[in-house]
């Protein structure tokens, strides 16, 4: 969903006139992540690399649905089944990113062999934008998983992802997107 005039508001405020102008001549798009893309966890560089594109922090969030968040695969990678109801409202981060992100999230999630964005309902809960009028329920793009073995709805469902967590399962990065053959 374009959000333009939500990015203009923050531009102004954080970044300057000169980095407002660069953000608004290009769409700008509503993603909500609730897994290794998050602040303090292991691919949040991804979304901090200006050679990837443009992400702003909006702020906290959690899906207006409930979905189920497991950890799977030798990797330990964090999945949201796309399985409506089940497991529960999940907790992430609200981005505001423009093309040139979305497109190398889409490349890093393999989207959509792999991981398959979807637009979804998010409630944000904490705004890094102090403002009034910033919506507080909004559409934003969420990487599920869509085509996924059955025993994988078997495993613990968390509402909040860490990798470093309780469930003992830290996260394995990977060179190479091979990480993601096993768990067909
Ligand atoms: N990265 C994406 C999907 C799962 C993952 O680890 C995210 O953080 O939302």
């Amino acid at each position: 969903m374009p959000t333009t005039a939500l990015l203009r508001s923050l531009c102004v405020r954080s970044r300057g006139v000169r980095f407002l102008a660069i953000m608004t001549s290009q769409t700008a798009h509503n993603v909500f992540v609730y897994g290794t893309l998050k602040t303090g966890e292991p691919n949040n560089s991804v979304m901090k690399d200006s050679k990837n594109g443009k992400a702003i922090l909006i702020g906290t969030a959690v899906t207006v649905k409930k979905w189920p968040l497991v950890i799977a695969s030798s990797y330990n990678i964090p999945y949201l089944l796309h399985c409506e109801g089940k497991g529960h409202s999940i907790s992430g981060e609200l981005y505001s990113i423009d093309d040139k992100m979305l497109a190398t999230l889409d490349d890093f999630e393999s989207h959509p062999k792999y991981y398959v964005r979807s637009e979804e309902d998010i409630e944000l809960l904490t705004s890094q934008m102090n403002d009034e009028k910033t919506k507080k329920k909004l559409k934003a793009w969420i990487y599920f998983l869509k085509d996924y073995r059955e025993e994988l709805l078997q495993r613990p469902y968390l509402a909040s992802y860490s990798s470093k967590g309780d469930h003992g399962l830290e996260y394995v990065p990977s060179e190479e997107t091979s990480c993601t053959d096993d768990i067909y």
